[in-house]
Parts: structure tokens; C-alpha cells; sequence
């Protein structure tokens, strides 16, 4: 069974994640998403929402047989030994991206030799898309309905409401 993990913080998941699990799932019998609990990363929402989020838009996009959600901490590699997969999914947008990507897949090379990362360029639609510049443009109240799937939009405003209440 070949079995790939795409890892992230997905605070919150947009369509250009989106758009990679959609690819990335039709390469492999299973794909695991891996959302880090970011201890030290101050994230909008929590794990547990982060990851009722995703499973929200993998039930709204029929791939909740092929894809699953899981949260995890310490190191990548060992998160991906745990779930037998033999290779780490991960996006490229602009050069910017690059250099930590790179940097990250080499390192993680260097921890587990048997596991290798794939990368999927962007689409050109969501090039520019990230979920800073989500949470930013939902902080202001702007819309945000083009940025993430249906299904996330109201729990990010929600979100911005309690956070200013
Ligand atoms: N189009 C295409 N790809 C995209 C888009 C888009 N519009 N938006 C995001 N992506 C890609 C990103 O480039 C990334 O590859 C992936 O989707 C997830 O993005 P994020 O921002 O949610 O996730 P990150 O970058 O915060 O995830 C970081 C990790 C969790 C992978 C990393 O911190 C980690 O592995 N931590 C565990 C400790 C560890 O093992 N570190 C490595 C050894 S030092």
C-alpha cells in the first residue's frame, strides 16, 4: 500500500491545499493529512478545530475514504514512519518557497533515508495564496469566499469574532 503524508499547519486550509490534496491523492492508496499541534507557533485556530476543519472539506469533496486527518508533534520524519509512508507531500509556489522547501526535504532525507519528498507546483490561481493572507484579510472583515472552500468560510469569521470579542 503506498501511503504519502502531506504535512502542515493549515490555520486554516484554503483551496491552494486544496487543490494539492486533490492532486497528491491520486498518486497513492492513502494520503495522510499531518497538521502539527505548532506549540510554538502561534496559530489562530486550534489542533482539534484545525482538524475538524480539513475533515470537513474532505467530506464536502468525497475523499474521506482516500485521505484521512491527523494531528501530530515532534519531528516529521517520525510522524511519517508512524503511518508507514514512504514520502512527504509539499507545494511550491513562488522562489520564496523554495528555500525553505528545499532546506526541509533535505533535512528530513538526512533524519529518515527512506523517505523522500514530492512536490507539487501551484496552480497559477492560487499562486499567491496562503493562509496568512487569509487570516489577515478575514481580520479586517474583507471576503474571503475565494480563498478557502465554502465550508471554512463562516468558522474563520466566527473565529475573527470571538478573537475580537
Ligand atoms: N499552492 C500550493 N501549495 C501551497 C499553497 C498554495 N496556494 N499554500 C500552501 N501550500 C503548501 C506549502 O508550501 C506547504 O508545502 C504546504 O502547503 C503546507 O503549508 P502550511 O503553511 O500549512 O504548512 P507549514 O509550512 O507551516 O508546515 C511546516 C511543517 C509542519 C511541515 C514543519 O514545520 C514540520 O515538519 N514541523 C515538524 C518538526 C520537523 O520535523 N521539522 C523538520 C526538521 S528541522
Amino acid at each position: 500500500m503506498k501511503i504519502g503524508i502531506y504535512p502542515g499547519s493549515f490555520d486554516p486550509i484554503t483551496l491552494g491545499h486544496l487543490d494539492i490534496i486533490i492532486r497528491a491523492s491520486k498518486l497513492v492508496d492513502q494520503l495522510v493529512i499531518g497538521i502539527l499541534k505548532n506549540i510554538s507557533k502561534n496559530t489562530i485556530f486550534t489542533v482539534e478545530e484545525r482538524v475538524e476543519l480539513v475533515n470537513r472539506v474532505l467530506k464536502e469533496n468525497n475523499l474521506d475514504t482516500k485521505v484521512k486527518v491527523e494531528s501530530f508533534d515532534g519531528l516529521l520524519v517520525d510522524f511519517a514512519k508512524e503511518c508507514n509512508a514512504s514520502f512527504i507531500v509539499r507545494g511550491l509556489r513562488a522562489i520564496t518557497d523554495f528555500d525553505y522547501e528545499l532546506q526541509l526535504a533535505q533535512t528530513n532525507h538526512k533524519l529518515n533515508q527512506d523517505i523522500d519528498t514530492i512536490f507539487f507546483t501551484t496552480r497559477l490561481e492560487y499562486s499567491y495564496l496562503s493562509s496568512s493572507t487569509v487570516r489577515e484579510i478575514a481580520s479586517f472583515g474583507g471576503d474571503i469566499k475565494q480563498f478557502v472552500p465554502e465550508c471554512v468560510v463562516q468558522s474563520v469569521y466566527d473565529k475573527y469574532k470571538a478573537i475580537r470579542s
